[in-house]
């Protein structure tokens, strides 16, 4: 039987004519695996782009927090990796990526009778304005249109979810300065793209049919937009997570300035340091959370 653990407001209603709910991406069961069990403790759901970055994530929380580290991927999809009271789950690229690994998350910690969680993205972005190495905190997701909201083609029809991310969350991560503080950590909102190139104003994808001039007038537009980052995925954890009425979070490091390059040049250290930075804030906002730090 399917677990009575439904606690999560404003999910489908649908799900509770179903005795079973596989969760085919994510590779769980609702009536086979003991979900209230196995992430029933789960407090934080860390997620990025890759199943990688989000391994070594999880081995750091576990290191520095002295909790159990258990790798729970199924597939080769996502990366799924719990270290104690923080699930990591990577959500690949982009929005219908990051859309169907968040649908399938939800009802788990929802099954799994989760208390309290929060959601944090933790991923890399392009600056607008910044320092390559900064991390930027989101206030809200933008769309190309630099509207605040997140647009999904529902039975034909376009519906919208807005994408505010809670102050009061943003507020207590950057409030946790991490131990390595050698970086800016700064708020601004994010723009969300469905694409990395022309989507972003690059000059250098397959196809470009505007001109640097052009660029540096969108990318200009964007910034007196409030926006300090962009990135692919924000809209989708901020649209969804709003929706389920769970309090979620944004962090991502800036690659590149992009008012300056649109190629990534970094070397494969300078990358890795970069990468570290999320985690390091999240390690120091956890770590206050759980009375550790
Ligand atoms: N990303 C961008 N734009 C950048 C740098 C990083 O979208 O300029 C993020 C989002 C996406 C992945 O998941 O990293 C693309 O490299």
């Amino acid at each position: 039987m399917m677990n009575n653990n439904n606690h999560l407001v404003n999910l489908n209603p649908h799900l509770k004519k179903y005795d079973e709910d596989t969760l085919f991406h994510i590779g769980f069961s609702s009536a086979q695996d003991n979900l209230p069990e196995m992430f029933g403790d789960v407090k934080f759901v860390c997620m990025g782009g890759t199943a990688g970055r989000m391994r070594k994530y999880s081995e750091a929380f576990s290191r520095e927090l002295e909790v159990e580290w258990t790798d729970y991927t199924k597939g080769e999809r996502y990366g799924i990796f719990k270290a104690g009271p923080i699930l990591c789950i990577s959500h690949g690229i982009g929005k219908p990526s990051a859309s169907i690994v968040l649908h399938e998350v939800i009802k788990l910690v929802n099954y799994a009778g989760c208390q309290d969680v929060v959601f944090i993205r933790m991923g890399t972005c392009g600056g607008i304005n910044c320092e390559a190495g900064t991390v930027v905190v989101t206030n809200k997701a933008l769309d190309e249109m630099l509207k605040p909201e997140y647009n999904l083609h529902v039975l034909g029809k376009l519906i919208t979810r807005p994408t505010q991310l809670s102050q009061e969350l943003a507020e207590d991560i950057i409030s946790c300065k991490p131990s390595s503080n050698n970086f800016s950590i700064i708020r601004g909102n994010t723009l969300c793209t469905s694409d990395f190139f022309e989507g972003q104003a690059r000059l250098d994808g397959a196809f470009c049919h505007y001109e640097e001039e052009d660029k540096m007038e969108y990318l200009k537009k964007v910034r007196d937009a409030g926006v300090r980052n962009i990135e692919m995925e924000s809209a989708v954890v901020a649209g969804l997570c709003n929706a389920a009425q769970i309090k979620a979070a944004v962090v991502c490091v800036t690659l590149l300035d992009r008012l300056k390059t649109d190629q990534i040049t970094l070397t494969h250290d300078q990358l890795s340091n970069y990468e570290k930075r999320p985690m390091d804030v999240i390690l120091a906002y956890v770590s206050k959370k759980l009375g550790k730090g």
